[in-house]
């Protein structure tokens, strides 16, 4: 372990990240003021917080930059199979204290702190959230990468360098505005651009972005660029460090003016623009798509560019293309790398000269498939059109796989026309549409879903005639996510207390956290759970306060549900039960109810008109209860502008309470409910995603678990009707009725209408009204149980303890002996 990082020169980098002497003797300062100095050339005395972030994290980086090329070098060396992870999303966040907290650097930067007064959160703030998704799909990719990269194996994850992430929220009135987020304003330390392994992209067209919309110029073939730029991922330890290559596009440089002719010097220039627009911004929709012409092409160069490399890499060193499968595993998060399949295949057809046969076996048995959703909506079909214009050699591929896969239908269901439409690439009637998901499941060796629940509905519903006609390719591998980030890193109060009784294996090793189960006996140690998220609780209130004015109580149970905001996440089914609660303090002032706290936080597709109105929805509840002083100290309702993975990493640790209440069959696994398991909250909510698998590890009598099950909520499908519930449960009609007054929005007629027409004029496919009264029910058990601390906290232990096949480790591992058949390949 270095000593003082101070002090740290690279001439006494320590042994263990393999400095060798280094010939720059320019000053014999410490790593940091050679920062400050040579990269920003200013005095420590002077420098800003940000240049001070900086120079800490370059610092950082410099710590672990021989670690990282060994890492490269000793993949290179021993050939091993490698894992290509390809995403069009990665949800990041800060990078400074994980690989500060993954390379074991802590009591080395917190003596340096302390020697030079700095203000740590200060520093650390400093780093913009790298957004580069919009919510549980990206975060698993980045808890993913630090799983593998922790478990030493050769990963690699490919995905885009948008210079915009997910945008920033504000509320404005209660209602939700959205600013652009510049998060590469500023120099991103981590960053390593590579132009040098650029690689060149071929479309069959041109095209300009014009007011939004892609313009094609057919016959007249673009090239785009793709240039890398790679970030470390730091195993925990130190010892594996992988790379996230993200690719940011540009117009060749050989630009060829002459062919523009005289004078459309600008011009030309100018069109070079329209192909760095194609990684300029993140879609910021999580389950709609939107079937736009600019975000085919995003998906296409993230596929071609990613392939390309790879095989690239593969062939210098091997030159036999039928062991690609025993060196190349890529793993598709989602349909939207799906054009992976007719990519390789082209590849394989064109530049290696296989024959189809052999093509299509190789191109099976590199690929699988994730699937995230079962929203109709969600699923991507692209207009065989598109394909036309702009990837030509690709629908003749396409074209020529689904032929071949109708002829092998018909031959194992004779007769099945209708199984062979179902199952068909190619949607017809009305626009001839290319279903990806269709595409991905065919070119693929293995398809998965990422719960129990998931995967069976996946199998039994939606996509049902190919999991007839291919039953052993579909399995399941149930969603983790990394202990380092999401207890280590975010909660040094309860992971500290778990350290002391039971060390530290957790932390690579999660189930070992079985081992606490025998401490529920043990009062003080649950007195010291209790103190933990006592302290965590102070923790984000004191931030709550200083960051936002907000003041909360951390005596007050908090109760939180953040994410997405969707109908079918039901945050307006908590907000009915915050009102049922709120009107019962009001008819009876004087009832014995623990005082609360509810916390909701979460960002709407920008197009998402219902999904923003319930956002101003939950603001209107928030301000009037605030203002009603019978309630005042009681109930108390937040909304959190801005949810992003650093506002998760301070509120998840400190809540008492998880929400996790979708409508059964909806939510394909979620991973903010494992989080919240993992620091000591209890969840109440329903059969759905990996809640389910969680209450069965904690037992159900840890659990609040109500309502409808997937079953029942299709099985209720044609007579479910939300006025029954109106018109037979006393509570319901009260909240309606209360809510339906405008009590939550005077001066705001339309929004009345709205809330009714989506909870009782329309149907409702989300069932909010069924699942209202259990949803009190539960409730109430939640509020007993509250009301004994030591009883709350020993369930609130028996969850951390059984969270350990939560960990993205365990994912990692299935997926790695299950589907890619990769091992890990140590770094010496
Ligand atoms: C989520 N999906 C699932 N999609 O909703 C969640 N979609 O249940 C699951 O836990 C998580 O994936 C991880 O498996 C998403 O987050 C998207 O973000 C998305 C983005 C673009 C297009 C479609």
């Amino acid at each position: 372990q270095p000593q003082d990082f101070k002090s740290l020169s690279s001439l006494h980098l320590p042994e263990q990240y393999g400095c060798g002497p280094i010939q720059f003797r320019a000053s014999n300062d410490g790593l940091y003021e050679r920062h400050l100095l040579f990269d920003n050339v200013i005095a420590p005395e002077i420098a800003g917080n940000r240049e001070r972030y900086e120079a800490i994290a370059r610092s950082v980086r410099d710590v672990l930059s021989q670690r990282w090329q060994r890492t490269e070098q000793t993949y290179g060396r021993e050939n091993p199979k490698r894992v290509y992870y390809l995403s069009m999303e990665f949800l990041i966040g800060r990078s400074l204290s994980n690989n500060i907290l993954n390379l074991r650097l802590d009591p080395v930067t917190r003596r340096f702190f302390d020697h030079e007064h700095i203000d740590e959160p200060a520093i650390l703030a400093e780093e913009p959230d790298a957004g580069l998704g919009n919510g549980g799909l990206g975060r698993l990719a980045a808890c993913f990468l630090d799983s593998m990269a922790t478990m030493q194996l050769p990963a690699m994850g490919y995905g885009l360098r948008y210079e915009y992430g997910i945008f920033k929220q504000t509320i404005v009135d209660g209602w939700q505005r959205e600013q652009p987020d510049n998060w590469l304003r500023r120099p991103d330390p981590w960053e390593v651009a590579r132009p040098q392994e650029a690689v060149e992209i071929k479309l069959g067209c041109s095209f300009e972005v014009r007011g939004g919309n892609l313009r094609i110029a057919v016959g007249r073939p673009s090239n785009l660029i793709g240039i890398p730029y790679d970030r470390p991922i730091v195993g925990y330890g130190g010892r594996t460090i992988n790379t996230l290559r993200l690719w940011a596009a540009a117009t060749p440089e050989s630009f060829d003016f002459q062919t523009f002719g005289a004078g459309e010097f600008v011009s030309a220039l100018a069109q070079r623009l329209t192909a760095e627009t194609v990684t300029r911004v993140l879609y910021p929709d999580d389950s709609t798509s939107m079937g736009q012409g600019l975000r085919f092409v995003q998906e296409y160069f993230l596929v071609a560019c990613s392939l390309a490399d790879l095989v690239r890499r593969f062939r210098s060193n091997n030159t036999d293309w039928h062991v690609l499968p025993d060196k190349v595993a890529i793993q598709l998060n989602d349909t939207h790398p799906s054009m992976a399949v007719a990519e390789l295949m082209r590849i394989l057809l064109d530049d290696a000269n296989l024959g189809w046969d052999n093509a299509w076996d190789i191109t099976r048995a590199c690929l699988a498939y994730t699937n995230h959703t079962l929203l109709p909506e969600a699923l991507e079909k692209w207009p065989l059109r598109w394909f036309e214009l702009m990837l030509p050699r690709h629908l003749e591929i396409i074209l020529e796989i689904d032929r071949r896969f109708r002829e092998e239908i018909l031959t194992r269901f004779p007769d099945d026309q209708g199984r062979v439409e179902r199952a068909s690439l190619i949607e017809h009637g009305g626009e001839r549409l290319v279903r990806m998901a269709h595409l991905a499941i065919v070119g693929s060796h293995s398809t998965n879903g990422v719960a129990e629940i998931h995967s069976r509905l996946l199998r039994e519903t939606t996509v049902k005639d190919l999991a007839e006609i291919f039953p052993r390719r579909f399995n399941n591998k149930t969603n983790g996510v990394t202990p380092r980030r999401w207890l280590l890193m975010s909660n040094p109060e309860l992971a500290g207390c778990i350290s002391d009784a039971i060390g530290e294996g957790w932390i690579t090793n999660l189930s070992e956290l079985e081992r606490l189960k025998s401490l529920v006996v043990d009062d003080s140690f649950v007195d010291q759970v209790r103190e933990a998220k006592r302290m965590a609780k102070y923790r984000f209130a004191g931030w709550l306060k200083s960051s936002a004015g907000i003041v909360v109580d951390p005596s007050a149970i908090f109760d939180s549900q953040v994410k997405r905001i969707h109908e079918y996440k039901r945050q307006l089914l908590n907000a009915l039960r915050i009102v049922a609660l709120y009107n019962r303090l009001r008819e009876d002032p004087g009832l014995d109810m623990a005082p609360r706290t509810f916390f909701f936080s979460g960002k709407a597709a920008p197009a998402y008109n219902v999904a923003k109105l319930i956002i101003k929805f939950l603001n209107n509840l928030a301000g009037t209860i605030d203002a009603d002083p019978q309630v005042r100290g009681r109930l108390k309702v937040v909304f959190l502008p801005d949810y992003c993975v650093s506002v998760a990493e301070r509120l998840i640790p400190a809540s008492d309470v998880s929400n996790q209440i979708s409508t059964a069959g909806y939510e394909a696994s979620g991973t903010s409910n494992m989080k919240f398991m993992l620091n000591g909250a209890l969840t109440i909510g329903t059969r759905d995603g990996a809640t389910i698998e969680m209450a069965q590890a904690a037992g159900e009598e840890n659990f609040f678990l109500f309502g409808l099950t997937a079953d029942e909520v299709t099985g209720s499908r044609g007579w479910y009707s939300p006025h029954w519930h109106y018109d037979n449960e006393a509570e319901t009609r009260a909240v309606l009725d209360l809510i339906l007054s405008g009590h939550f929005c005077r001066h705001e007629p339309g929004l009345v209408d709205a809330l009714r027409n989506i909870l009782l004029t329309s149907g409702d496919v989300f069932r909010h009204l069924a699942d209202l009264t259990s949803y009190l029910e539960a409730d109430q058990s939640l509020q007993s149980l509250y009301g004994d601390p030591r009883a709350w906290t020993r369930k609130a232990l028996l969850n951390v303890a059984s969270s350990g096949k939560f960990s993205s480790d365990r994912t990692i591992a299935d997926y790695a002996a299950e589907i890619w058949d990769a091992r890990p390949c140590p770094v010496p």
